[in-house]
């Protein structure tokens, strides 16, 4: 695969740039995505799971739920898409990856700027006095009750109808207004407002390059829209950006 020429050259030069992520991006760590013929509400409800409805309805069941999708995430581990995600942060001088997942596993690759805009699976905090618990002391709490009040533990994530916490979606917004690129990966782009993200960097003046297997709503809105897996294209793109940058094979 060969970088469109108008993309190399944004490449070759661009300072502010932003990774958009979603579950597809560690679907090749076996994570399992949400939509789609094989993602989790094929088979599960989000109305009966991941409401804060549900949870009040049935919290060991949503709880469950959780604990058994933060084994996986715990289980797996980064792939060769997140760790060329790594690589952009040494590539360009301002690099922020804005993470749809709760999986954690772009920190767990090395990213350092990351916004988690649908929280993380690995932190819980108590409903009735706000005591954070991270995901072994609720392993540990096998009655996902606060030892402290006696309140329901819940987990840090962000269930629809709920907020975006305040400081990560703050600072996916600045990056948004200055990325001159923004690399939109793994997601189906129809969650909001994590779906407006690419657009105020069209609205700015910046490009939008699409990283998918599927075609999306974003596909014909996007600059450039690459078909393929995650790992493959963003490696791809990331070698071809460092020959472009001029960095040298034996500083790697
Ligand atoms: C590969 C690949 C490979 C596979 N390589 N690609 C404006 C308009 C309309 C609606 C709204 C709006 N503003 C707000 C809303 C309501 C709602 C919303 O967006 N609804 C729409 C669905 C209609 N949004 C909210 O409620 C949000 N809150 C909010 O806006 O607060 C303000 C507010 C409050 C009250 C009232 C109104 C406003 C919160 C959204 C929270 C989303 N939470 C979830 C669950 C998290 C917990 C959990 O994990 O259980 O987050 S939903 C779920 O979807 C999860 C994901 O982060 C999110 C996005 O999914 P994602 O990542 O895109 O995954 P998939 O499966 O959809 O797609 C995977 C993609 O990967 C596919 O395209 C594949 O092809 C691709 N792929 N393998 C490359 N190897």
């Amino acid at each position: 695969m060969s970088i469109p020429e108008e993309l190399q050259k944004i490449l070759k030069s661009a300072r502010e740039v932003v990774a958009l992520t979603g579950a597809g991006i560690s679907a090749e760590s076996g994570i399992p995505t949400f939509r789609g013929a094989d993602g989790l509400w094929s088979k599960l409800s989000p109305e009966e799971l991941a409401s804060f409805d549900a949870f009040l309805r049935n919290p060991q069941l949503v709880s469950e739920w959780y604990e058994h999708r933060r084994k996986i995430a715990r289980e797996s581990k980064p792939n060769q898409a997140h760790i060329a995600l790594v690589e952009m942060e040494r590539i360009f001088p301002s690099f922020t990856v804005v993470t749809q997942n709760i999986d954690n596993l772009h920190k767990r690759a090395g990213s350092m700027k990351v916004a988690e805009l649908h929280g993380n699976i690995e932190r819980n905090y108590c409903l009735g006095c706000g005591k954070h618990y991270d995901g072994e002391d609720f392993d540990r709490n096998r009655n996902f009750k606060c030892p402290e009040c006696g309140g329901l533990i819940r987990p840090d994530i962000v269930w629809f109808g709920e907020m975006l916490p305040v400081d990560q979606w703050a600072m996916a917004e600045e990056a948004v207004q200055r990325a001159e690129v923004i690399f939109v990966v793994g997601t189906s782009s129809v969650v909001y407002p994590a779906a407006e993200l690419p657009m105020t960097v069209r609205r700015n003046g910046g490009k939008i390059v699409e990283v998918n297997i599927e075609e999306t709503p974003l596909s014909n809105i996007a600059d450039f829209s690459f078909k393929g897996s995650a790992s493959r294209v963003l490696t791809e793109i990331t070698d071809q950006t460092k020959e472009l940058r001029g960095f040298a094979k034996d500083t790697e």
